[in-house]
């Protein structure tokens, strides 16, 4: 069934019953000159990951994507990536399941690490001020379709209502948005991976070491026997203690 919105999200909705991909559709609209509007549907049949992985989204799933245009440098819109994950973690405590983040920007249940939640921030500016930025967010709901690793809020939690989560979710995202230095501080409270040791891929190498910090905008710091790294981007596997 559709999910039917109120309007007192703080973005307007921009409702689809399906989508080749809600950050698709929230970049056409950004060619538009809209902003503050939330793209949401129902499936998507072309969703994306980062470095264009495929994103699996069956109907019934949370695919969103937020269209706004912060007065940012775009090196800092990591920020709004680790935003959203914290509005996404908190609001599934909320709702009793035990999520906590994967830097940089995956939501994961429990010790099992399974995927809840992905996060693919696109953005497009001069050097010194973004013009408009999508975060696309993908939460699972039911935990059937999905690749192995994955889960489903309703594979934890039995009151799940899509509507009331979106809006709640919007609500955080803007307040957290609207604080960075909040937003680091959500973060590094429902970190899973500071502590741990990581192998984080970036796209000139890979580094070994322990996850030990994460710094403005969302840099991870990794201790390493040649001293500290800062890694920027890149994908962050927990190694398992020997
Ligand atoms: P990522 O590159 O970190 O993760 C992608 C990888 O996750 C895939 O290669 C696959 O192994 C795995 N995967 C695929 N589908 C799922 C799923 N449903 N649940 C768990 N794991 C999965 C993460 O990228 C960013 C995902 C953002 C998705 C949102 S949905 C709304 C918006 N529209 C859109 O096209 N993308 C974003």
């Amino acid at each position: 069934p559709a999910i039917e919105f109120g309007l007192d999200a703080p973005f307007t909705i921009d409702y689809h019953d399906s989508l080749p991909s809600t950050n698709a559709r929230a970049r056409e609209l950004a060619a538009e000159d809209e902003t503050d509007v939330a793209v949401v549907a129902n499936e998507q049949t072309g969703g994306r990951g980062r470095l264009d992985r495929a994103w699996r989204s069956p109907p019934g799933g949370i695919w969103l994507s937020v269209l706004c245009r912060p007065d940012l440098p775009p090196a800092h819109a990591p920020v709004l990536t680790l935003a959203a994950a914290v509005a996404v973690t908190e609001i599934a405590r909320e709702h009793g399941v035990e999520a906590g983040i994967k830097w940089p920007n995956d939501v994961l249940v429990g010790d099992e690490e399974t995927k809840l939640a992905g996060i693919l921030t696109e953005m497009e500016g001069e050097a010194d001020r973004v013009s408009w930025v999508v975060v696309g967010i993908g939460i699972n709901v039911d935990p059937a379709g999905l690749p192995e690793d994955a889960t489903g809020l309703r594979a934890h939690a039995t009151d799940v209502d899509r509507r009331a989560f979106v809006q709640d979710l919007l609500e955080r995202f803007a307040a957290l948005r609207a604080d960075p230095e909040e937003a680091l501080a959500a973060w590094r409270e429902h970190a899973l991976t500071l502590g741990q040791r990581v192998r984080v891929s970036t796209g000139d190498g890979t580094i070994v070491g322990t996850a030990r910090d994460v710094e403005f905008p969302g840099t991870l710091v990794v201790a390493t026997d040649n001293g500290p790294v800062r890694v920027h981007a890149g994908d962050c596997e927990h190694l398992r203690p020997a």
